[in-house]
């Protein structure tokens, strides 16, 4: 269909993108204005990186077009993966309130018939086009760009796509084309029953009675956290002791200790050092063998596996069609421009290998745009701030403690609750801060971690690690501040206006030190 002289409303795009996901034979979605002007860039692939880059070539003056095989814009993450997650993730936070609480205060009775995997897909499944639709209707009315839609784009050359039965042209090529998830060489992996975060939105059709995770990162604690907070029993099954995987960095050992702590505290069963050897059914999936961590091999009954194990670069047709350098993982090479090894062609997200994160795909779209508008542009996404949910909220940014003291001769640390021998932190009712009063005050281990990192001779922050809720965007901030080149002292964090409670009371407690010329631990 045609759209481009057409304004549709969002309940009208919710419509054409329903019937499109629905309908295998639905046609390709026109935004086009054929006036014979020539593209400055075909954006093969819609998702962050490209709609952002697209947009921003746009803003700049330039004429983008975007192709992609959905119908619909925004890419993986509205679709299958970061926001189904969020939505888990909170599920999962509301719940470990419930099940601490159950029959206490104003808590009901815990009712695991009542926290349904299966329902909160299906809620997903029921909103997702909603967004899907504000972002195709954005693109076209509001950021000015053309698209083509549910229509697979094909290479021919360094300055062609056929895409829809047409050929277009462009003086540059940006590919976004993603990754997909990878699979471990498993005997049974294909049963029915195995599922990663794309399928499992996607197929799921019954209510999962015991999961077994395979994976030690985000993935793997994100989703099993969230599936065992709905009363499934869950086990997770990682080769790596969790985050310790080689997709995450800077990973302070104590954040770690309290979130693995936590998990086992909620009765996750955590087998690190172990690996699937089978995966067993008539079918359908019945157990899982796993090698565990002695050598000894051990059977887990189970209805449903789900596999955290990483996602791979798409770039069999670039490599095919442009003959563009790709890396040992499948990963299109680019440099710090987004430069493939093809003149004229840039590569941006997933496609270049981890990490895969919402902000470098965006970035890389501004950063190719900028310099095929002709303003060099480079970007180094090489140190970046993070976070994972368990059913609580992760997140950290520069140096661990470990590292810091590697690097700097005197390290200072504060942090809450403080580690003072025979203290009884367990029933000190800190840290307290929004989304964990309840915590607090009537089971304060619960209530989170924070920790700073200090360089004592530069009274610099260079590390920050929070468990809790509400301070990730914080930590977008923080990131900005500790990487600039004069960095961010204790003095100036101590000197900021804090809002009182906040989720990761940097500010009030470097006030408590900063007076001092000797800094020390608090
Ligand atoms: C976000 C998709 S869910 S996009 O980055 O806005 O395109």
């Amino acid at each position: 269909m045609d759209i481009s002289q057409q304004h549709l409303n969002l309940e009208q795009w919710y419509d054409v993108i329903e019937r499109a996901l629905e309908d295998p034979g639905a046609g390709p979605i026109l935004n086009v204005v054929d006036d014979g002007g020539v593209y400055d860039a075909i954006f093969l692939g819609g998702g962050a990186g490209g709609r952002f880059g697209a947009a921003y070539l746009r803003a700049m003056g330039g004429r983008p077009l975007i192709i992609d095989a959905w119908p619909f814009l925004g890419g993986s993450c509205p679709h299958q993966a970061c926001v189904p997650h969020h939505l888990f993730s909170d599920v999962a936070a509301e719940l470990d309130l419930w099940r601490w609480f159950s029959g206490q205060l104003f808590f009901p009775e815990w009712d695991p018939s009542r926290a349904s995997i299966l329902e909160m897909i299906r809620l997903f499944l029921r909103g997702r086009s909603s967004a899907h639709a504000f972002m195709n209707w954005q693109t076209k009315e509001q950021l000015e760009v053309e698209y083509v839609l549910n229509a697979r784009g094909r290479l021919v050359d360094a300055s062609t796509v056929e895409v829809a039965g047409r050929t277009f042209t462009a003086r540059n090529l940006v590919l976004g084309l993603g990754a997909s998830p990878t699979y471990p060489d498993v005997p049974g992996i294909g049963l029915a029953g195995v599922f990663d975060f794309a399928t499992l939105v996607e197929e799921l059709d019954y209510e999962p009675r015991r999961a077994v995770i395979v994976g030690g990162g985000k993935t793997a604690l994100e989703y099993g956290s969230f599936f065992h907070a709905t009363g499934c029993p869950t086990t997770i099954v990682s080769r790596s002791p969790l985050m310790r995987t080689p997709s995450l960095h800077h990973v302070d050992e104590d954040l770690r200790r309290y979130v693995v702590d936590g998990m086992r505290k909620r009765g996750m069963e955590i087998l690190e050092g172990a690996e699937p050897v089978a995966i067993e059914g008539n079918g359908k999936v019945e157990r899982v063998v796993v090698r565990l961590a002695d050598g000894s091999t051990a059977a887990i009954e189970t209805d449903f596996v789900f596999l955290g194990t990483g996602e791979r670069p798409n770039s069999a047709m670039a490599r095919e069609a442009l003959g563009v350098a790709v890396g040992p993982r499948d990963e299109v090479l680019v440099d710090k421009s987004m430069r493939t090894s093809v003149p004229s062609v840039y590569a941006i997200g997933d496609l270049i290998g981890g990490p895969m994160e919402m902000f470098k795909a965006r970035k890389c779209g501004i950063t190719a745009s900028k310099n095929i508008m002709g303003e060099p542009a480079e970007f180094d996404f090489s140190e970046f701030p993070d976070f994972l949910h368990t059913t609580y909220e992760v997140t950290w940014v520069g140096l661990t403690e470990q590292e810091a003291r590697e690097r700097f001769s005197d390290v200072i640390i504060i942090q809450m609750p403080p580690y003072v021998e025979n203290l009884d932190t367990e029933h000190l009712p800190l840290p307290c801060a929004e989304r964990t009063m309840l915590y607090a005050f009537a089971k304060p281990e619960l209530s989170g971690f924070q920790k700073l990192v200090i360089d004592a001779a530069s009274r610099r922050v260079v590390g920050a690690h929070h468990v809790g809720y509400g301070a990730k965007d914080a930590f977008q901030y923080l990131d900005h501040l500790i990487h600039r080149p004069d960095g961010l002292t204790i003095d100036e964090l101590g000197g900021m206006n804090e809002l009182f409670l906040n989720p990761e009371h940097f500010v009030q407690l470097s006030r408590l030190r900063a007076g001092r010329s000797a800094l020390v631990s608090l």
